[in-house]
């Protein structure tokens, strides 16, 4: 499959929300200017309105979702060292917990966190109305299976020109782990080309040092001659142990996920269509920013489309993309109530319809496999109740 058919199906919550090309009456009136943090001011102040009832994204909420008991997810970096440390042990906590699936059916899955794995596998090829959900139900089994006490952090693109020096990759005690070690390699050709980074090698230092990946590959990205272990079965699912490689690199941040790219694609892209669309695809002139996002950390499996998500900070860049969509859909007070409703699948897949169901398998919250997407469009309704800062 090609690289930016597949990757289509990533992008968690926003996958969604693609679709209605209807003219926009607003777009006239859009500006370009406004810079990245007032576009997210301005999304949380006008959220706060919808909870407060003085502004409607048309969506029924219960009593329980309000202005004090609503969740804020942070930037990785805006966390402190404690609440780093707490989610750190998090992850490492769902890491070592058994899996849940049917013993023998997948031998690559060895934990609980390879349930997620397993399940993004699953979904790949079948692009819309799958995937929605799937960062969400992540940060619930952080916190239901392993007592968490956070919220999922994300990876706020435009923050780090310097991504490999970053709160999130510098190697230190509090960061999802370092760079891969420093190997020679060749870059790669991922529907553009794209040099080598400085890392390549195994993770080292940092939390997730000598972290074991055991499912895939299925699509790799890195260059052949670091012979990564092929899977012992064709479809990725055996065991095949190996370590966590990254080529953490400043290719994409320098480029095409600066604060001027992020609020210029929230605001020159008015229907729900154009944004997803310009979100996914690669144009000449520019990567797009949901594979950008990906490749910005590559490596094993981060570059593989169907195993990224074993690769641990898959989620803070799927909380991202989640907040970049959520952004886009509150930051212009008068199209709350549209942006909040729209729905049609991938622009290349078949539409689909407000009512699909969203199948998570076993890594589905309780009461939750099967969730009609209309009841996830807003990140304060259905069972959801939080926010971005
Ligand atoms: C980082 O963690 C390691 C291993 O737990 C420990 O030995 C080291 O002292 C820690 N470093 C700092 C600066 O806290
Ligand atoms: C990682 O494994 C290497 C051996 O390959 C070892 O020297 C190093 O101490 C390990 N690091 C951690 C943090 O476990
Ligand atoms: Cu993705």
């Amino acid at each position: 499959m090609a690289w930016n058919a597949v990757f289509k199906i990533f992008v968690a919550s926003l996958c969604l929300f693609s679709g209605s090309s209807t003219a926009f009456p607003f777009s006239k009136r859009q500006t370009t200017s406004l810079d990245i943090d007032t576009i997210q001011k301005q999304a949380l102040a006008n959220a706060y309105k919808v909870l407060d009832g003085t502004l409607s994204d048309g969506m029924t909420r219960g009593a329980g979702c309000t202005k004090s008991t609503v969740a804020i997810r942070k930037e990785y970096g805006d966390l402190t060292k404690d609440e780093r440390t707490e989610y750190i042990r998090a992850v490492k906590c769902i890491l070592s917990k058994p899996s849940k699936l049917p013993a023998g059916k997948y031998p690559g899955a060895k934990s609980r966190y390879d349930d997620f794995v397993v399940v993004h596998m699953n979904m790949t090829p079948s692009v819309h109305g799958t995937v929605s959900n799937f960062h969400r139900a992540y940060e619930t089994a952080l916190k239901t299976e392993c007592d968490y006490k956070g919220y999922q952090p994300y990876w706020n693109w435009g923050k780090y020109a310097d991504l490999p020096a970053s709160p999130i990759f510098n190697g230190d005690n509090w960061s999802m782990g370092g760079n891969g070690e420093a190997v020679a390699h060749k870059g790669g050709n991922i529907g553009r080309a794209i040099p080598a980074g400085p890392g390549g090698g195994c993770v080292k230092t940092g939390p997730f040092a000598n972290t074991t990946i055991h499912l895939g590959p299925l699509s790799p990205t890195m260059d052949p001659a670091l012979k990564i272990k092929s899977n012992p079965q064709r479809d990725g699912y055996g065991d095949n142990p190996r370590c966590l490689r990254r080529d953490v690199n400043n290719y994409f941040t320098t480029q095409f996920l600066r604060p001027v790219d992020l609020a210029s694609h929230i605001t020159s892209n008015p229907t729900i269509g154009k944004f997803q669309d310009t979100l996914q695809n690669d144009t000449p002139q520019k990567a797009a920013i949901h594979g950008a996002g990906h490749f910005s950390i590559w490596g094993d499996p981060g570059g593989d489309v169907y195993v990224s998500p074993a690769e641990p900070v898959f989620w803070m860049h799927h909380g991202q993309l989640d907040r970049h969509w959520w952004m886009w859909a509150n930051y212009l007070e008068a199209e709350i109530k549209t942006r909040t409703s729209q729905y049609e699948g991938y622009p290349n897949s078949a539409k689909g319809k407000p009512t699909d169901p969203q199948w998570l398998d076993v890594t589905a919250p309780t009461g939750t496999n099967g969730l009609p997407s209309n009841k996830i469009f807003s990140t304060t309704s259905g069972p959801f109740c939080y926010l971005y800062q």
